[in-house]
């Protein structure tokens, strides 16, 4: 029999269905960032959280950990309140870290905004900033300091020292099929975010076809238990549910959603962007003082967009972060041919025709970031080289009526765009004879912290 409180004792009671205590789970956690602990034993303890669960205490504590497991950003005094981020669960086509970063700090908060990396179908916020020449994603936290004090915000990547529990338990959750636990995914999230030292908090829990969770509810679950945690953490926070069926805007592809991002910088670009930048902005200025209420957040957030003061930051953001100033110029105050010259264009720009006629009901986000994916605009394993310019530019949304032969789609490749890719890419278009039957849902749901916790155990 294993000894009481060894690892193998630890893994059969959570085998068995049993609860485990916070300093079990501490001891679970540093074994696994120190090395300790066998790959074989982690991967044993994934499979049985994911197949028994844990409850909201156990997940809190699960978080905690893996939190103190690195080193935590500090920052000064006079910030505190102020330091805000945002974490979506992944989209297609969701360039809203680039816009609400800069325009955050532009109404006066301090966002030290940590993001990821593209991999399966779903962008990285990173990939997509390093489509502009001379963009670092690696500041020390001194440098982080220093663009928070002169600029207000900075995305970076997550440094070695930040939640080392995290990137062990991650890759195993890869190779061992546990990524989608429920437990799992909120203390690999907020872990994260603990560590960086913020005030307040607002996550975009996106759900459909293209999304992590594939149904609302299952959505609606995640959210629960990821601003429960938050509120223990110390974090105000609070989860918006989003449909991703469609990809978000009009533009797919690195360099393609830089530009619209810029567009949206400068007051315009899609509608639906646009709104779920200043929603979720919203939230988090009213969460950290900084509005009244949520809907006067929105009309700050709008106003940065459109007076240029979200643009002047994003600006001064890519100086702080490596830009040569006259790339940063020209990429947000130059003509849209000197922004091309800037990201660099593909070769071919191929336009898709619709093979019938009829009106837009959908056109489906998973089935291009696929194609798009094959073209070179993801990854298959973490370190592979990507296309930034690879990407495509949506013609047409859903409710409007197309011709046949009308083109609906704007592929960017560098070769490589076969049958069998035309093909997929038809697939995405949904007509049918009569128009749908009102708008595309937008955010669904706004969740804020309950004084209730989640009941018992959780699953996805
Ligand atoms: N993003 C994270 O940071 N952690 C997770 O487990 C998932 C997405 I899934």
């Amino acid at each position: 029999m294993a000894a009481q409180g060894s690892l193998p004792a630890l893994i059969g009671k959570k085998r068995d269905g049993q609860r485990l205590e916070e300093a079990e789970i501490q001891s679970f956690v540093s074994a696994a960032a120190l090395g300790t602990a066998q790959q074989a034993q982690i991967g044993a303890m994934l499979m049985a959280i994911r197949l028994r669960g844990m409850d909201m205490g156990e997940t809190l504590a699960l978080t905690r950990a893996m939190a103190a497991s690195g080193r935590a950003l500090a920052w000064p005094q006079a910030w505190h309140g102020r330091l805000v981020d945002k974490h979506s669960t992944g989209g297609v086509g969701d360039k809203v870290s680039l816009v609400l970063a800069p325009a955050l700090a532009a109404c006066g908060c301090k966002v030290p905004m940590i993001s990821g990396r593209g991999l399966g179908h779903t962008g990285g916020t990173l990939d997509k900033l390093e489509a502009i020449p001379g963009f670092r994603v690696s500041l020390s936290p001194e440098e982080m300091r220093d663009a928070l004090e002169r600029v207000g915000c900075c995305i970076v990547g997550q440094s070695e020292e930040l939640c080392p529990a995290d990137r062990v338990l991650y890759a195993l959750r890869d190779v061992t099929a546990t990524v989608d636990s429920l437990p799992l995914i909120t203390a690999s999230i907020l872990s994260k975010k603990a560590a960086e030292g913020l005030s307040a908090l607002v996550l975009d829990v996106k759900y459909g076809g293209a999304a992590l969770c594939p149904t609302m509810d299952s959505a609606r679950r995640l959210a629960r238990s990821l601003v429960w945690v938050s509120s223990r953490l110390g974090l105000r926070g609070a989860a918006v549910l989003t449909p991703m069926g469609q990809p978000l805007g009009l533009r797919l592809g690195h360099s393609l959603e830089v530009l619209e991002a810029l567009e949206a910088l400068r007051g315009g670009g899609p509608p639906d962007l646009r709104r779920l930048v200043t929603m979720l902005g919203g939230l988090l200025l009213w969460q950290c003082g900084l509005a009244e209420a949520a809907e006067q957040g929105q009309q700050l957030l709008g106003a940065a967009l459109d007076d240029g003061s979200a643009l002047a930051t994003f600006e001064a953001m890519l100086g702080a972060q490596g830009v040569p100033p006259n790339t940063a110029k020209l990429l947000c105050t130059g003509t849209p041919a000197q922004r091309w010259q800037v990201l660099g264009r593909a070769s071919s720009q191929e336009e898709l025709k619709a093979l019938a006629g009829g009106w837009v009901q959908q056109i489906e986000a998973l089935p291009l970031a696929q194609v798009l994916h094959r073209l070179g605009a993801g990854r298959e394993r973490a370190g592979d080289s990507i296309n930034h310019r690879v990407g495509a530019e949506l013609l047409v949304t859903a409710g409007q009526h197309l011709q046949e032969g009308e083109a609906w789609l704007r592929v960017h490749h560098d070769g490589g765009l076969d049958e069998e890719g035309r093909r997929a890419l038809q697939a995405a278009l949904r007509l049918a004879p009569e128009p749908p039957p009102g708008p595309p849902p937008f955010a669904t749901e706004t969740l804020l912290p309950a004084a209730d916790m989640p009941g018992g155990r959780l699953e996805l």
